[in-house]
């Protein structure tokens, strides 16, 4: 697969991923109707969309079909931003920025924030249900449902509110990054492959490259968060500033960047099981690895 080949694939699931968001949309002239604008105000600003991209290609990999997957990546992005927007919440990290915009809280008030982050994480759980006719498809909502959980990403926001303003050890900040941010990657590729019917090898075989690409996300993240030139959307050094405990903390600039390669490498390979048909995830992965936004 070549570059244009590649983008114009990207370009294809994100497409979709908006026009499925776009008709999941919840959007009525009623008397909450200030709940369903907080809602959209989030869902619909743009983000990079990564997690309902992978997703969706990781089911084309295994074989799949497209519309099989697409409540699931819709789904998998709303947790994402229900994520994002508790996340951002004065209890937890209090920001004011997010995706170059006021903060859901900010705009919103704090109370319509939690409510909107809560629609955004049962939504999901009405949407993949209503798409669920297959034993992959049962098999994805619940490993979704798990990895966004206690077990996952929420668990993983836990030991990272816990870690603030102490120095963490190097597994700590493993843990907490595997479950905090890996957790919905390793969702995206896992219930792209189960939806497409893919066997236990195939679904290890995926594990692994979430897990990995998880791992290089958040390395890239961590420099991106110090890098003034950066345009994460977010105000920068709030790591510093909140006396987190990250990968750059711990580990300094070049061996973060040496185990972005590393970790690229191993994603890539972690799909050689699927041949040529992991083409546009192997070039995910090294496009991810040197992302500036
Ligand atoms: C209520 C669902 C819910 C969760 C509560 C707040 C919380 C538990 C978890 C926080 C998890 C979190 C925000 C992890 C950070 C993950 C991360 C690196 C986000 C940035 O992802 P991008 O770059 O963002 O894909 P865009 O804006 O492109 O979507």
């Amino acid at each position: 697969m070549n570059n244009v080949e590649y983008n114009k694939k990207k370009e294809y699931y994100l497409n979709i991923s908006e026009l499925t968001l776009e008709n999941l949309k919840l959007d009525y002239d009623c008397k909450q109707k200030n709940l369903f604008d907080s809602i959209n105000y989030s869902l619909m600003a743009k983000g990079k969309r990564i997690r309902p991209i992978i997703l969706l290609a990781a089911c084309e990999m295994a074989g799949g079909n497209i519309s099989d997957a697409q409540n699931f990546a819709a789904g998998l992005e709303m947790i994402h931003n229900s994520s994002l927007i508790h996340d951002d919440l004065p209890a937890m990290d209090d920001d004011d920025l997010r995706r170059g915009n006021p903060t859901n809280h900010i705009v919103y008030g704090e109370a319509t924030a939690i409510l909107a982050g809560d629609v955004l994480l049962v939504r999901p759980f009405e949407v993949m249900a209503d798409a669920c006719e297959t034993k992959g498809q049962i098999n994805a909502l619940k490993y979704i449902a798990k990895c966004a959980g206690a077990e996952g990403m929420m668990g993983g926001q836990e030991i990272d509110l816990k870690c603030e303003g102490t120095v963490a050890d190097e597994e700590t900040i493993v843990v907490l990054n595997k479950l905090k941010t890996g957790a919905l990657f390793k969702a995206a590729v896992v219930a792209g492959v189960m939806i497409a019917g893919a066997d236990e090898q195939k679904i290890a075989a995926a594990e692994e490259y979430g897990d990995l690409l998880g791992l290089a996300f958040q390395l890239v993240d961590d420099l991106l968060d110090n890098n003034p030139e950066a345009n994460t959307g977010k105000t920068k050094g709030s790591d510093i500033e909140k006396q987190k405990s990250t990968y750059l903390s711990v580990y300094g600039e070049d061996k973060c960047r040496e185990l972005i390669d590393m970790c690229t490498n191993k994603a890539k390979d972690a799909l050689s099981i699927f041949g040529k048909e992991a083409a546009f995830l192997c070039m995910l992965v090294e496009e991810l690895a040197t992302r500036v936004s």
